[in-house]
């Protein structure tokens, strides 16, 4: 492994003990580096695995607070994606000139060396779902691969376990390009770009310029799989090196959708039938083009391809149909955690519809909602702490209603939803005012639902 040589003589410091803190102490003992890991909160999001972590030789853990003095001492740092840049043990990591790499950067300078190839995954939206067809094709297609990285798994775990991949499809958020100097995967694919995450960057640019990080290593035999009808997209890559393999919806490229004739395309081959896709909504075209492309790149036949896209199912949260009760559809789209998420489900939507919104809010307004639902939705449930901010921008735009408990917006979507209709839960919020995740979010609506 390459472990810095200074790294070995002094003590690291890991910040943030979730899954990425966990994973990062782990690997940074087995290769007998002495570790300082710590958490701010009283209970970290890495739970019980924190324990066995007290146990690892060389091992101190620090919970309820960063010792700033440790931490400037460090001979490094490595960095959790959920720790804000300007948070104070990063800032005095960097005002003592410690350098700071990211847990996704530490994982792949692990597992570089042992010839596993990434296909990094990263854009405003649709990076899940990517990332897990991208995994998808390629295990279809008989190769070894796992997915990893935003969508749940460390890259620091896998570098931990013995388990050996060929393939990594690797989801990476703009947090985690932040501090990942060496991360260089052979292929990238970019969803798409959109205001995101302003509660963390000052501005839009600022989470582009982490999102271009993507790129800091491109070399002539990467490629680069860019969304050809988001100009933004365009712009973020336009001067990376290596080559440059786009995905349309609007027209042929080097994957596309044939709109006439309702089938995916690679250049000028078949691949599926619309229909045969299992997934609502154009935005999953773009996504099963996006992966077929990047999985046609890394050597896998048109044919296998589509024997991929036939058998892939819906995410959990992800515009998942969850159950008809009395002729409504209830849909969980709780991943929706910000304002372009939920124009994309709205979008999907091809029945009359009751929205929930809301949750903790984010930073942006939600006025750009009401042109998109006037006419398409019945009514607007607005709830939890953003709930009087939705009301003050959508008021007079179409019926609303304030919710209380979630339980209560659960209910009040029964009342007033009819046969024919569906029922939304995509909140354009993070679920933070009520819950741990969008996960739990997400599980306690199907759990309102399933009792019906
Ligand atoms: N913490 C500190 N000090 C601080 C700030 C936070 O100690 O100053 C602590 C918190 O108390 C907490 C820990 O840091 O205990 C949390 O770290 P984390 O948020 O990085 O959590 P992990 O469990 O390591 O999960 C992270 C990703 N989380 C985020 O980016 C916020 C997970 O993405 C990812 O699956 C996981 O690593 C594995 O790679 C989640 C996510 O919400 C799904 N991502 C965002 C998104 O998709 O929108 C970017």
């Amino acid at each position: 492994m390459i472990v810095p040589e200074a790294w070995r003589r002094g003590v690291v410091a890991v910040i943030g003990l979730g899954k990425s803190g966990v994973a990062a102490t782990q690997l940074l003992a087995r290769e007998g580096v002495r570790v300082y890991a710590s958490d701010a909160s009283d209970h970290p999001y890495g739970g019980d695995a924190i324990a066995a972590l007290r146990a690892l030789p060389g091992v101190e853990v620090d919970v309820g607070r960063h010792d700033l003095a440790k931490i400037r001492a460090a001979a490094g740092v490595v960095v959790s994606p959920g720790v804000p840049p300007g948070a104070p043990p990063l800032a005095a990591a960097r005002e003592a000139g410690v350098p700071i790499v990211s847990e996704i950067d530490l994982g792949f300078l692990v597992l570089e060396p042992q010839g596993v190839r990434c296909i990094a995954i990263t854009g405003t939206n649709g990076k899940t779902t990517t990332t897990a067809l991208v995994a998808h094709l390629l295990r279809v297609a008989g190769l070894s691969v796992e997915a990893a990285g935003n969508i749940g798994r460390p890259l620091a775990d896998i570098a931990v376990s013995p388990d050996r991949y060929a393939w990594l499809a690797v989801e990476v958020s703009s947090f985690q390009l932040h501090d990942s100097p060496h991360f260089a995967p052979a292929i990238g694919i970019v969803t798409n770009l959109a205001p995101d995450h302003l509660d963390r960057y000052r501005s839009v640019e600022a989470y582009y310029a982490d999102k271009r990080l993507l790129f800091r290593n491109a070399a002539d035999d990467h490629v680069w799989v860019l969304n050809g009808d988001d100009a933004a997209v365009l712009e973020l890559a336009r001067s990376a090196k290596g080559r440059h393999a786009l995905f349309s919806l609007a027209r042929p490229a080097d994957a596309w959708f044939d709109r006439g004739e309702r089938r995916l395309m690679l250049g000028g081959t078949g691949l599926v039938p619309r229909d045969a896709l299992a997934l609502i909504g154009d935005h999953n075209v773009a996504n099963a083009l996006a992966a077929a492309l990047a999985v046609h790149e890394a050597g896998v036949s048109p044919v296998l391809i589509g024997e991929g896209l036939r058998s892939f199912h819906a995410l959990p949260h992800r515009l998942e149909p969850v159950r008809e009760v009395s002729g409504v559809l209830w849909i969980n789209d709780s991943k929706a955690t910000n304002i372009a998420s939920t124009v994309v489900a709205v979008e999907a939507m091809s029945r009359p519809f009751v929205l929930l919104l809301g949750g903790r809010h984010k930073g942006e307004p939600y006025t750009r909602l009401a042109p998109l639902l006037q006419g398409k939705c019945k009514l607007v449930i607005a709830y939890g702490e953003a709930g009087p901010l939705v009301e003050q921008d959508l008021r007079g735009a179409l019926p609303l209603e304030g919710g209380g408990s979630f339980e209560d917006v659960v209910a009040r979507a029964r009342r007033a939803a009819a046969p024919g209709d569906a029922v939304l839960l995509s909140p354009a919020c993070s679920s933070y005012d009520m819950f741990n995740n969008y996960e739990e979010r997400g599980a306690v609506y199907r759990r309102l639902v399933e009792a019906m």
